[in-house]
């Protein structure tokens, strides 16, 4: 029997009954693990706990394995090709990232930067590119890396030495604007549209978006829309990242879905910004446990080679056990210091270790590596990840943050926001990484890059054209689809006739003509989360099926009804679950598509508008930042639409979010044919000329009729207002007013301008003002450009020129808050009431909100009424008299304050 057995029998000795038997128990297990090898012993071991479980043992085990690394020194793949050749070209890289940072901030400390965790990331990066990562080319379709934002000098480093960027580039790091080509701090698709595919640097979003990306590729494969077997997603996560809930917060599905196209690498460098990640604890461990119970594969690369014969030689689990007991924030203290204090605090926990490492010099304590500064170790993880079928795998590395910039950071608290070097660290960094550079270079920190026909140069090359190339690279445009004719929607443009219907069933028909369509048809993503019912979309279940990657294992208990829950290998609904930022992520995947997969598809994600951007607002930067394209469709829209949900339910406010979203395009359609011609209008944009925008269309649940199309109203309707009810009689000296309204609201303004007639003699104009955010987006373009343009013909913005034909004061009555109409102001250009529900919500008779938020009929006939009276075209009795004749309670609360 080993020692090791013996540790362990006299560990469980406290409450040990009979040594004996145990000693042949592990006895037993010994002859098994010799004999026949860890599977048979690990089959044994399991069938026992299953017997000892049902025997009402309660639970056995745990989800940890020791904390040494998973993949034994034994079982390792070697790393082919020259690994002194690498650690040469991993250094540069090191000093180029370094000497970006600190020649930028040798300029000015203003631009920024981040050393230290590239320098823990360098290893896990270049045996990626070294011998992992594929680049698109006629073999491979690409895998794709989401790198970590803040560590973007190592990409820039290598892109350097690739010939990709030259010095002029590296010194315009962080100089995107006064720089022509300045590289962008962090991965960005905007400012660097051929080079970053994803925007990472808000922590979480890489995590949770490569999780949808790896699931977008299944789905794409098993609907025969591309081939993406064989291709990756590779994640890099920061240890201190995982507490972001986005990061964690979807890894049960990528388990559940079985996604081993997907590969996370955590690298667990012990350190966040401010301190520790788990200084009392033990995150590589917490990782492990939480991931195998969602269903990955874990790797855990914690030793380097270098703790092999010590390992080796620990028969009696003493070594481990030092390990297992030291806590994440003594490990960090450890790399500050020397080999003495490594030998003191961590050997010395226990006499007889300090024994075993005697003849260890304190340099040799010192060099004992972490596993993901090794190249070994860390490519014979990757060759496992790459080969592993059935599930995800998450690789999770041991590292130093900072390592090799010694007292200027090296696992020191403060290593995060190290931007500037000492000489004295930078000529101890050259030492260390052995650079061909004399001290007068490394003061300057001068780039360095080998001559072309250096070993160095050529390895490089040789492997990245093996792998098809440089990477990472971003497709700007993809074929482009076929416009489907407006008349598609035929339905949408005659009106409803005396139909009430709402417009999200106008919607759901657009929709469904566009699913009938031959060539759009396929390459629709509707995207639910968990709220089709809602929305009435149920219909599609059955007939384009959810997607699900087992089919449907069981008989639904719908199955007798026409419009079953059907589950399908190839369905075409990503049926999400309630999770909003899962929904967005598969939104974002697949309005990338035209890019990262070089097939364009178009997302139709369809939600609670509340949960909308206020519970994932960064994730909607995402989807811009990555230049998505498609559609968001905010339903149960209106702060008094959604009536009976209260609180937390009833949004008055999304358009307010959206309009800051530089490539969205907001709106706010009141009809069927609003409804049809803006999708079909964003269609042409992004899949036709390719724009990088998306759209964001607000659908309520009231139904009323809706009328056909007005002659002409489509250039309004898409720039953002247009006329729905003509007062007529153009001279006539009656008082006359402009009401704009959106959505249902408008039916509101309709009611008031029928009032205003009958009761008091004003004609009013009615407007569907279908998209603020359009007007003032035309609005703030023309202005500017007047300001450029001073002495040229001056242009008028849409909202002037729509109006100037049309006399009277103009009151706009909203759903949401005034800030949305307000938004347009500038050039109304005369006076201008604006009617909206600011306020917490509540629930009630929609007639009862709209009264409580003064956007009712009578409060805009009211608004109107003293809008007129201002401008001296009647009395203010007339004001007083709407206000007796509506029962206004002009003591009522401001709703804003109850
Ligand atoms: C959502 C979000 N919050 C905060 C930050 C600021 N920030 C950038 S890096 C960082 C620390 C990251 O630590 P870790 O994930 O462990 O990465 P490391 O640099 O150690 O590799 C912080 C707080 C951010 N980028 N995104
Ligand atoms: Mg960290």
């Amino acid at each position: 029997m080993s020692e090791t057995l013996d540790a362990a029998t006299s560990n469980g000795a406290s409450g040990d009954l009979d040594t004996l038997e145990t000693r042949e128990w592990l006895e037993a297990l010994d002859a098994v693990l010799a004999h026949d090898g860890p599977d048979r012993a690990r089959e044994l071991l399991t069938r026992v706990v299953e017997r000892a479980q049902h025997a009402g043992t309660g639970l056995i085990g745990s989800l940890n394995t020791p904390y040494v690394n998973t993949i034994p020194a034994s079982r390792e793949a070697k790393l082919p090709g020259d690994p002194l050749i690498e650690r040469r070209l991993r250094s540069i890289v090191r000093w180029n990232a370094m000497a970006m940072v600190v020649r930028a901030n040798k300029e000015s400390s203003e631009l920024g930067g981040h050393i230290a965790s590239y320098q823990s990331l360098a290893t896990l990066y270049e045996v990626g590119f070294n011998h992992f990562w594929h680049a698109p080319s006629d073999q491979h379709g690409g895998d794709l890396v989401y790198f970590q934002g803040h560590s973007s000098p190592g990409n820039y480093a290598r892109a350097y030495l690739e010939g990709r960027l030259t010095e002029e580039q590296l010194d315009a790091f962080r100089q995107e604007v006064s720089k022509p080509g300045g590289l962008s701090s962090y991965p960005h698709p905007w400012l660097m549209p051929e080079f970053w595919q994803f925007p990472t640097v808000s922590l979480g979003i890489g995590p949770i978006t490569s999780i949808y990306q790896a699931r977008f590729m299944k789905y794409l494969h098993a609907r025969g829309l591309a081939n993406t077997e064989g291709r990756k997603v590779w994640c890099f996560v920061g240890d201190g990242e995982v507490d972001e809930p986005e990061t964690m917060g979807s890894i049960g599905m990528a388990g559940r879905e079985r996604l081993d196209n997907l590969i996370w690498v955590i690298n667990c460098n012990l350190q966040r910004l401010d301190g520790p990640v788990r200084g009392n604890g033990k995150i590589i461990q917490e990782l492990e446990a939480d991931f195998r119970g969602s269903g990955w594969n874990v790797i855990k690369v914690i030793w380097g080679s270098r703790w092999d014969p010590l390992l080796a030689a620990d028969h009696d689990g003493r070594l481990l056990r030092v390990m297992e007991e030291s806590v994440d924030g003594e490990y960090q203290t450890y790399k500050s210091r020397d080999g003495a204090y490594v030998r003191q605090h961590f050997f010395g926990k226990d006499p007889v270790l300090l024994e075993r490492v005697a003849h260890m010099s304190d340099e040799e304590i010192w060099l004992l590596n972490r596993g993901g500064h090794d190249q070994q170790k860390v490519y014979a993880a990757y060759h496992e990840a790459v080969r592993h079928k059935g599930s995800p795998t998450v690789i999770i590395a041991k590292t130093i943050k900072g390592y090799g910039m010694g007292p200027a950071g090296e696992g020191q608290m403060i290593t995060h926001q190290a931007k500037k070097m000492t000489e004295e660290a930078l000529l101890a960094f050259r030492d260390r990484f052995e650079l061909p550079l004399s001290d007068e270079q490394v003061r300057a920190a001068e780039y360095y890059k080998p001559p072309e026909d250096s070993p160095e140069m050529r390895y490089l090359r040789q492997c990245r054209e093996k792998l098809g190339g440089s990477m990472p690279r971003r497709r700007r445009r993809a074929e482009s689809l076929p416009l489907p004719p407006l008349e598609t929607f035929k339905g949408q443009l005659e009106g409803t006739g005396e139909r009430a219907i709402s417009t999200t069933m106008a919607f759901v028909r657009v929709l469904a003509a566009l699913l009938r369509d031959k060539q759009l048809g396929p390459r629709i993503v509707p995207i639910v989360p968990d709220e089709s019912r809602t929305f009435g979309m149920e219909g599609l279940f059955r007939q384009i099926g959810i997607y699900s990657p087992l089919g449907q294992l069981y008989q639904p208990q719908d199955s007798q009804q026409l419009m079953f829950y059907k589950e399908d290998q190839h369905g075409q609904i990503l049926e999400e679950g309630i999770t909003e930022a899962g929904s967005i992520s598969s939104f974002i995947a697949a309005g990338t598509s035209y890019s990262t997969h070089g097939v364009p598809m178009i997302p139709f994600y369809i939600y609670y508008s509340m949960f909308g951007y206020q519970r994932v607002g960064d994730l909607v930067w995402a989807a811009a930042d990555s230049r998505a394209r498609g559609f968001l469709l905010g339903g149960t829209a209106g702060r008094t639409t959604l009536n009976g949900e209260g609180l937390q339910h009833e949004d008055g406010h999304s358009h307010v979010l959206f309009s800051v979203v530089p490539s969205c395009r907001a709106y706010d359609p009141a009809y069927g044919y609003e409804v049809a011609v803006i999708i079909h209008e964003g269609l042409r944009r992004m899949f036709v000329e390719q724009e990088d925008c998306f759209y964001y269309i607000t659908l309520m649940n009231e139904n009323y009729r809706h009328p056909p199309m007005p002659d002409g109203a489509q250039e309004g309707i898409l720039r953002g207002m247009h006329i729905v009810r003509d007062a007529g009689a153009p001279r006539s000296r009656k008082p006359r007013v402009q009401l704009f309204g959106s959505g249902t609201i408008l039916q509101e303004a309709l009611a008031a301008a029928e009032l205003l007639e009958r009761d008091f003699g004003v004609l009013a104009d009615v407007w569907s003002v279908t998209s603020y955010t359009e007007l003032r987006r035309d609005g703030i373009e023309v202005e500017r450009w007047n300001m450029l343009h001073p002495t040229a013909p001056q242009r008028t913005p849409y909202v002037t020129e729509a109006l100037a034909p049309r006399r009277g004061p103009v009151v706009a009555v909203s759903d949401y808050v005034r800030t949305l109409p307000d938004l347009v102001r500038p050039w109304v250009g005369r006076t201008y009431r604006v009617l909206g529900t600011d306020g917490f919500g509540r629930s009630d008779w929609r007639w009862a909100l709209r009264r409580f938020f003064e956007v009712d009929r009578h409060h805009i006939a009211l608004a109107a009424l003293k809008a007129l009276a201002d401008d001296g075209e009647v009395d203010a009795a007339l004001a007083a008299q709407a206000i007796e004749r509506y029962q206004i309670d002009t003591e009522a609360p401001i709703p804003t304050s109850v």
